[in-house]
């Protein structure tokens, strides 16, 4: 099984996604997925001018091998741009070895510890009632965990509720073009803390109030709290009974999480951002979250994921794996394989791709009564449909970013 191909293709059917396509002189193919969002093309220029040519010409069956060569041999490692393409790979050679096998990845990883992976989506709405009627829109749906975002008095916009124009509202899931922005530069949005804190709770009270106590309920705060303000928001959400709260304090300085932990028992995902295991040493170790947010696509792929999950499970800490539609179906499947076959599983994000989207990339994961299953085909189960892909070129486009009342830049 020597690689003799190593092809990047970038499209965009609705938003940008990176491809690797592997293919090995005796015939196989394999995709992975290296998008990330918004500094796409850097990872493009990773994949085609400094991963590709170390390729060919080598085993694709030594998966381990490859990924410790493409991470040492860089020297300069970790960070989201070397995490992502080495993630396209690894990604793409479990496909192929699961081609070749004639298996799909999740029996490779050691056969599947559950029937289906439990999903969550994404409710939101600028009031208490358009929120009401996108979460029952998601029931319709099948969801049966739902994430709640909601809009804050005196705020123009807010993380987590489409403002452009282009977002598919008519059905009300469909989520392509949130929140990136295609343009050149990004859009800038406004925040104000103490707003947003004496805002929450009374939302999530009403939601409690409307959709009794059962329905596992998430809030994503987006890396924008101090840890004192992200204790308090915990304090303040116990008598709702969060399923998690994400993402409370920006990712990087995890100390910020012991304080956090002194204040709340509300469960805290965290980890969107990480790209190694390193990044979750500490508060794995010290037991300072309860799921771990990584995608597949931002931590080296299977192998790296497998072995953070693996870590985390010796202190009963789950995966929720971040699913947002700026990871591809590839992304998407791979995450699915991976979630299936651990036992440490918690819960998995699911935000449906679009129409276009789904006619470049045809999937075999299946999606009902609120449980993704990977499907049963060889490998990933994913097909990159080149002709399709190759109707809609790159378009630049980018993230977000805040700005506080008086102009001072705020994490987004
Ligand atoms: C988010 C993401 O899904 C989530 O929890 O935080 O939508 C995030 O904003 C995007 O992946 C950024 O590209
Ligand atoms: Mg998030």
């Amino acid at each position: 099984m020597i690689i003799d191909k190593a092809e990047v293709i970038v499209t965009s059917p609705g938003r940008n996604f990176v491809t690797l396509r592997l293919t090995t002189a005796d015939g196989h193919v394999g995709i992975g997925d290296g998008t990330l969002n918004g500094r796409e093309l850097a990872v493009v220029s990773y994949l085609r001018d400094h991963v590709a040519p170390l390729l060919i010409g080598s085993d694709a069956s030594r998966i381990e091998d490859t990924w410790q060569f493409l991470y040492r041999s860089a020297y300069w490692r970790r960070g989201p741009v070397t995490m992502a393409a080495i993630a396209a790979v690894d990604m793409a050679l479990w496909d192929i070895k699961g081609k070749a096998a004639g298996m799909p990845v999740y029996q490779l990883l050691g056969g599947a510890s559950r029937n289906g992976l439990m999903a969550y989506g994404h409710a939101s709405g600028k009031t208490n009632e358009e929120l009401f009627d996108s979460i029952r829109a998601h029931q319709e749906l099948g969801y049966r965990s739902i994430r709640v975002q909601t809009g804050v008095p005196g705020l123009k916009s807010i993380y987590g509720i489409a403002s452009n124009a282009t977002f598919e509202a008519n059905d009300g899931v469909r989520y392509d073009h949130e929140p990136a922005q295609r343009g050149a530069f990004p859009a800038e949005e406004d925040w104000d803390t103490r707003s947003y804190l004496r805002h929450i709770p009374t939302v999530f009270e009403a939601v409690r109030n409307e959709f009794g106590p059962e329905l596992p309920l998430l809030h994503d705060a987006h890396h924008r709290l101090t840890p004192i303000q992200a204790a308090q928001l915990g304090k303040s959400l116990e008598p709702y009974d969060l399923f998690w709260l994400e993402d409370c304090t920006p990712a990087e300085n995890q100390e910020a999480l012991r304080l956090v932990r002194q204040h709340t028992t509300t469960p805290l995902a965290i980890g969107e951002i990480f790209n190694t295991v390193w990044d979750y040493q500490q508060i794995i170790r010290e037991q300072l979250i309860d799921y771990v947010r990584s995608a597949v696509t931002h931590t080296g792929g299977i192998s790296h994921l497998k072995k953070v999950l693996d870590y985390a499970s010796q202190y009963q800490i789950k995966s929720g794996m971040h699913g947002p539609t700026d990871v591809s179906p590839v992304g998407m499947a791979a995450a699915m394989h991976l979630g299936l076959a651990i036992h440490n599983f918690g819960i998995q994000e699911y935000m449906q791709h679009s129409a276009q989207t789904d006619s470049v990339f045809k999937q075999s994961y299946s999606w009902s009564n609120g449980f993704l299953h990977p499907g049963n085909e060889p490998g990933l189960g994913v097909t990159l449909d080149v002709d399709e892909a190759g109707k809609y070129p790159y378009e630049q486009a980018y993230l977000p970013f805040n700005r506080l009342a008086d102009g001072t830049v705020h994490d987004w």
